[in-house]
């Protein structure tokens, strides 16, 4: 008899559980009840460059302006660290999660677990495996820059400074992360249509400034016939320009620099010569970010991709711009 109130009670709770998750999914992601104020997690990726101290820096500036309690995680470069930091923020009650996802894929059951516990989350900056996770079903929202679209003007800056002629050595972000996949295939559809240009070798530098550089040492020994280094961030394109110069070369001038992001030492570069361009990705999503949670517990509708606007810089406004950088 005990046995059997065991089992039903078993049935009943798997029966209620899967009833709610097919409930939540149909509904799409765990709606945010209205608040005086907010316990949020936000789970960083990382802190090994300025773009990422920046966009911490925001986030809890924003927080402390609303007077939010942030719970403050950071990976260290590790996707499977990360998935241990939101389960965490699961576990202490966070009324939300702000995820910036290292990699599109090891980060689904970060997002997944979320939404079963009823938490609903935002990602910032960097997406996840579409095919896998659904925004405005599974999350809420994606907010961040068109990277595609970065890619793309990284390549048309390349097309007229080269007048359609060039040698390409690309250095790729963080294999696996969406910003590296799409800044990859923007770039790389221009550079398809011109048949001047050559890719010649691609490579990850991890969006890090010693591995961008270790990465393009080898690389330029490798393939001595390259003029043109596109780096999918600031970071890496400095640390590229460093092996050009110890390789005896002149960075900007035997080597053409094009990048992404527009942090202060990526404009220094421009102003200094060694880098043609470098688009905009804007690190600063305090303001942004919170705004869309308290949006959603409104009940508004929220677009499932919100697109930053981003700048371009090269010779003609990196001064007037770098002192508003970071
Ligand atoms: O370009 C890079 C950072 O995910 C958009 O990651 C972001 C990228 C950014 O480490 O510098």
């Amino acid at each position: 008899m005990a046995s059997l109130t065991r089992r039903t009670a078993l049935v009943i709770t798997a029966a209620f559980a899967s009833a709610f998750a097919t409930g939540a999914s149909a509904e799409g992601p765990p709606p945010l009840k209205i608040k005086p104020t907010y316990k949020v997690g936000f789970a960083q990726t990382e802190s090994n460059n300025p773009w990422r101290l920046a966009q911490t820096a925001s986030m809890k500036a924003e927080a402390a302006k609303l007077g939010w309690q942030l719970v403050y995680t950071d990976a260290a470069g590790s996707a499977a660290k990360q998935v241990a930091d939101v389960n965490s923020m699961i576990a202490q009650g966070v009324d939300v999660i702000f995820l910036a996802p290292r990699e599109e894929k090891p980060l689904i059951p970060a997002v997944m677990a979320a939404k079963k516990a009823g938490i609903p989350v935002f990602l910032i900056d960097r997406s996840v495996d579409a095919k896998l996770a659904k925004a405005g079903v599974d999350y809420v929202a994606f907010i961040g820059s068109d990277f595609v679209l970065e890619g793309k003007q990284a390549g048309e800056w390349l097309v007229k400074a080269t007048n359609g002629k060039a040698n390409i050595l690309e250095i790729e972000g963080s294999t696996g992360s969406s910003p590296a996949m799409d800044r990859k295939k923007g770039f790389d559809d221009v550079i398809a249509k011109n048949p001047g240009m050559k890719i010649i070798a691609s490579q990850s530098g991890d969006f890090a400034r010693d591995k961008g550089r270790q990465t393009a040492e080898a690389l330029l020994q490798a393939h001595p016939e390259a003029n043109v280094i596109y780096a999918h961030n600031d970071e890496m394109a400095i640390g590229a320009i460093a092996a050009i110069e110890a390789a005896g070369k002149k960075p900007g001038k035997d080597i053409l620099v094009v990048s992404i992001d527009g942090e202060k030492d990526g404009l220094q570069a421009i102003i200094d010569g060694k880098m043609g361009a470098t688009v905009e990705c804007n690190p600063r999503f305090g303001p942004a970010a919170f705004a869309a949670a308290m949006s959603y517990a409104k009940g508004d509708k929220i677009p499932p991709i919100m697109t930053n606007k981003d700048n371009f810089y090269d010779a003609s406004n990196a001064a007037a711009s770098i002192a508003g950088s970071y």
